[in-house]
């Protein structure tokens, strides 16, 4: 019964061997269950106690994974983190969809405020795809938790399917199985959410197939490794405090030349000297978990170096070891709005002329977009 027996919960495939293992199910409950109905011990303990396993899934994994989605003429749909446009489009993924039909599905919207026009972000995903050399069929926004926007999404994978296969793919924790469950629950006639879906990264490890209303097959996929999420770095508790858990409140803050704000002790913006010489409004929108400390320029390392894990966190603790910061100089002379983005963690908005100088580890993605407020 082992040989082709999977978990429904992560993909894994079943073993009584290794309790430490994915895919552990012991022999006496697995005498009791049927072959569909299989979820191993570490998805148990994920859904019924938010239990943590962190687990890599190795890249012979998930080559077999690449490699059965490269040979299939199949409808891929492509997930990005809105919030961590960054950290969650990832290379890997443009070898893995070579000439494939993409649907680009931006996820994590609740996270924006609710006065943020989709047209704006939209148009700024559109910009950012061309810049990576990447076309697409069609995009649409989503909240996979609140469910936002699926009538659309399955609208578009019924349009471009044809009778191919559909495979939601993305990096770890995109939301590719929260998705997958509202697709479940919403029109698949689900009672209850059927893949594991946590914080913790590489949360499914396998491929999870379900039948479509017409026969085609939409798998959930593994999550791809990328370095540029800067989750990898921080604990479980400083990334709980960091990443927004709900939608990011304006903070507004009068700066003048030579003062700076910190974001925790994970970025740093500083305004400076020469450029302007009015007061700047900058409207922040971070996890308000998070510190954010407002100080002058020239004091600015010495209390990097005093108070970070104190004053200036997350992250919490000296064990977090974080990579190292680099800075982005940002000089704009028109007077439109702009945001300045720090890919994960939240964006300030502010009007221009400015000339300021953005601080982040390197891992984490900064840049300019025109304010999507
Ligand atoms: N706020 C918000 N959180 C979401 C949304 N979708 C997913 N999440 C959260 O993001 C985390 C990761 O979700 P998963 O569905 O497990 O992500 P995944 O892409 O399947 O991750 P892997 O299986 O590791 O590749 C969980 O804590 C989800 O609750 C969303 O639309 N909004
Ligand atoms: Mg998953």
């Amino acid at each position: 019964m082992l040989e082709d027996a999977y978990c429904s919960g992560c993909g894994s495939k079943i073993q009584s061997e290794d309790n430490t293992k994915p895919g552990y199910i012991s022999e006496e409950l697995l005498s009791n269950k049927s072959k569909d109905e299989l979820v191993c011990q570490r998805c148990f303990r994920i859904k019924n106690y938010s239990e943590t396993f962190p687990y890599e899934v190795s890249n012979d994994e998930f080559l077999e994974v690449i490699k059965k989605i490269k040979q299939e003429d199949a409808l891929i749909v492509k997930i990005v983190d809105i919030f961590d446009f960054s950290g969650s489009f990832v290379p890997a993924i443009q070898t893995l969809t070579e000439k494939k039909d993409v649907i680009l599905v931006g996820n994590k919207v609740d996270l924006l405020p609710k006065n943020v026009k989709s047209k704006k972000i939209l148009n700024w995903l559109k910009i950012m795809l061309k810049n990576q050399g990447f076309s697409v069929l069609d995009s649409v926004l989503l909240s996979a938790k609140y469910g936002d926007n699926f009538d659309e999404l399955m609208r578009l994978i019924y349009k471009h399917k044809g009778k191919r296969n559909v495979y939601i793919v993305g990096s770890t924790n995109v939301g590719k199985s929260k998705i997958i469950n509202q697709i479940l629950r919403r029109y698949l006639g689900a009672a209850s959410d059927i893949v594991t879906e946590s914080l913790s990264p590489h949360t499914t490890l396998g491929l999870i197939g379900f039948n479509l209303i017409d026969g085609s097959i939409i798998y959930d996929t593994p999550g791809v490794i990328n370095k540029h999420q800067y989750m990898h770095y921080l604990s479980r508790k400083s990334y709980k405090l960091t990443y927004p858990q709900k939608e990011v409140k304006p903070l507004v803050f009068q700066l003048n030349e030579e003062q700076t704000l910190f974001f925790g002790g994970l970025a740093r913006l500083d305004i400076i000297s020469g450029e302007t010489c009015d007061v700047i409004n900058i409207v922040t929108y971070f996890s308000n978990k998070l510190n954010i400390h407002r100080t002058k320029t020239e004091k600015a390392s010495r209390l990097y170096k005093e108070k970070l894990y104190s004053l200036l966190s997350p992250p919490t603790s000296s064990q977090e070891e974080l990579p190292r910061w680099v800075f982005h100089e940002f000089r704009i002379r028109d007077n439109q709005k702009y945001d300045i983005v720090f890919s994960g963690l939240g964006f300030v908005t502010l009007r221009a002329p400015f000339h300021i100088k953005a601080y982040a580890p390197f891992v984490v993605g900064v840049y300019t977009r025109m304010a999507i407020i």
